[in-house]
């Protein structure tokens, strides 16, 4: 494998632009995390008057965005508590990631403002006027469905988008959102010379000029054909007019999106040699950070929704997952299940049926068996989107269920079981529709590596029953946020790969060396026993069928 050193005494940047916060870790060269900060944008930029950094328009059912320019001045505050840490000087690259999906909508005339920062002031003073839009749609907004049935119809359905750009429309994707801006904003659309993703808005900031949007983000915006790599002439057709040069051309993940602009070198002494490398989406660059390089490597992060997400060579075209370019290769995908009831929903069966206790709910997972005797649930505090059903609990007995086929098992509708068996229904119920809806991916069972994440990774009792269901060993990490950190890490490998003048294998960075670096994972639980990984598969069959018959039933598509 080439020589993959990184230039002693340098450092590596990179950030995210969250929902609700603007995060940075800074690695060094032997990719240890030296420092990280955050800004959060409700309590650090409280003049914006977000809750949870974004608005809940009230007016519009489902719409929900952000102000563009907050996104700006959090910039602004972060280089300035950095500059007081660290020497911007030894800064070899930076990259970073964006919430996926949201969209920034830059006047005409406005690259050269861009272009032309004065380094004496703030960012924010520069960009007032720079936005056609000044609140982005985000990745939380709903408002339109009507905009993803077109589009849908105009490409020949759900599954034939899907084919071609990695997922059905989803009322969170870019091209829906700037078709519903056309449709009812015909001018703004029309004064609108560019649009970046938040992604590319931020590496558009740092190079002082339009980043082009990566592969891997931009096929969050049902308009990339992911098999060719650029934006599909049907897609782009079927969502808004001339829409093919506001958008520019896309990179590939590793590319350099230009040298750092003249602003920071004189504003906070980059050096002028510092590289912009592509900034992309937090799931993909999660996906680098959790260092998952090989097709077969799966992660789980259990935070406020619940995402999965892994690397593959052959995704199956599906309605209810996404496939993106892998952001760590040349070939190859990344798919990704997101599903909105995660966290907050087993907090309400907790607060429900556990005494509002982490430790009570363990002990209700400890004290029933797995499968619970054929006791299934379906729990949607929210309107979900995988699968596409409103919110509500549905729970089922399965009748004659022994684990070793599914002849003569029938399933009877309940309305509720005993508290324990709430807790491990809500639990197998998830774990279950995650296993379901990988391998209908084309993702290889077991997973080669199983990585688990977020807020609930802290949970023993939960990672047992991952590695039960899946049947293989999980594995944890310890670093708070693998956006951010992930995005130094691609910060470090679009470094590497621009000194060599041709791409090199991500894993390159830090393999042979990994437990020496931040990135290293702990095992957790050990695979569970192989007769109830396959008495689960039985089991989980059932759910699909019970599954498709609630989507018939209550399904919005
Ligand atoms: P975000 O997606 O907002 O970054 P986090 O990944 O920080 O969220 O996860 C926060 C969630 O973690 C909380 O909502 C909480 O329900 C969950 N959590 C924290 N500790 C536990 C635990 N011991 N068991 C299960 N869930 C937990
Ligand atoms: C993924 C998605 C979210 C955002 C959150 O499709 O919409 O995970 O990326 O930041």
């Amino acid at each position: 494998m080439a020589d993959c050193s990184l230039p002693h005494d340098s450092l590596f940047l990179g950030f995210d632009t969250s929902t609700q916060s603007l995060k940075a870790t800074i690695l060094d060269s032997n990719l240890s995390i030296v420092e990280t900060e955050l800004i959060n944008f409700d309590s650090n930029l409280p003049h914006y008057k977000t809750k949870d950094g974004v608005y809940r328009d009230t007016t519009v059912n489902g719409r929900i965005v952000s102000p563009t320019l907050m996104w700006v001045e959090a910039f602004d505050m972060m280089l300035l508590k950095l500059s007081r840490k660290i020497d911007f000087g030894k800064v070899a690259a930076v990259s970073g990631s964006a919430q996926q999906h949201g969209s920034v909508y830059w006047k005409n005339g406005s690259s050269v403002i861009l272009s032309s920062l004065d380094p004496k002031k703030q960012l924010v003073e520069q960009l007032r006027e720079a936005f056609s839009i000044k609140e982005s749609p985000i990745w939380m907004d709903s408002s339109t469905t009507e905009q993803c049935m077109k589009i849908e119809e105009a490409v020949g359905g759900a599954l034939e988008l899907s084919r071609l750009t990695g997922s059905r429309a989803h009322e969170r994707y870019t091209g829906p959102q700037i078709r519903r801006i056309f449709e009812t904003q015909p001018e703004v659309y029309k004064n609108t010379e560019r649009i970046s993703l938040v992604s590319s808005f931020m590496a558009s900031l740092l190079v002082g000029g339009y980043s082009c949007i990566d592969e891997t983000d931009g096929a969050g915006m049902n308009l990339l054909d992911i098999k060719q790599k650029s934006w599909s002439k049907k897609a782009l057709d079927a969502t808004a007019p001339d829409l093919e040069e506001k958008l520019g051309k896309p990179a590939p993940a590793y590319a350099v999106a230009g040298l750092i602009a003249p602003y920071f070198v004189e504003r906070f002494h980059f050096s002028s040699n510092c590289l912009v490398i592509q900034w992309s989406g937090d799931n993909p660059n999660s996906l680098a950070g959790l260092t998952l390089n090989s097709p077969g490597d799966l992660a789980i992060s259990l935070g406020t929704s619940d995402t999965v997400f892994g690397i593959t060579d052959k995704p199956q075209p599906s309605l209810e997952g996404h496939a993106f370019p892998s952001p760590v290769d040349t070939k190859g995908h990344m798919v990704m299940l997101c599903y909105k009831n995660g966290s907050l929903t087993r907090e309400d069966i907790r607060n429900q049926y556990a005494e509002k206790s982490w430790d009570v709910f363990n002990k209700y997972l400890q004290q029933t068996p797995p499968l619970n005797d054929g006791k299934l649930g379906f729990y949607y505090k929210e309107h979900e989107s995988l699968p596409p059903l409103p919110a509500g609990f549905h729970r089922y007995i399965l009748q004659n269920f022994m684990g070793d086929s599914l002849d003569g098992v029938v399933d009877q509708e309940v309305n509720e079981f005993d508290a324990a068996s709430e807790v491990r229904a809500i639990i197998e119920g998830q774990i279950l529709s995650m296993r379901a809806h990988v391998e209908r991916f084309g993702m290889p069972f077991p997973p080669r590596r199983l990585i688990v994440t977020g807020g609930a990774s802290s949970n023993e009792c939960i990672l047992e029953s991952i590695a039960s269901i899946f049947g293989c060993d999980v594995y944890t990490v310890e670093r708070p946020d693998s956006a951010s950190s992930g995005a130094a890490l691609r910060a470090a490998h679009g470094w590497v790969c621009n000194a060599k003048g041709s791409f090199i294998p991500f894993e390159c960075i830090y393999k042979d060396r990994l437990e020496k670096t931040s990135f290293t994972s702990k095992l957790s639980a050990k695979a569970g026993d192989p007769t109830v990984v396959t008495k689960y598969a039985l089991m989980m069959k059932k759910r699909m069928e019970i599954e498709k018959r609630l989507v018939e039933k209550l399904g919005r598509w």
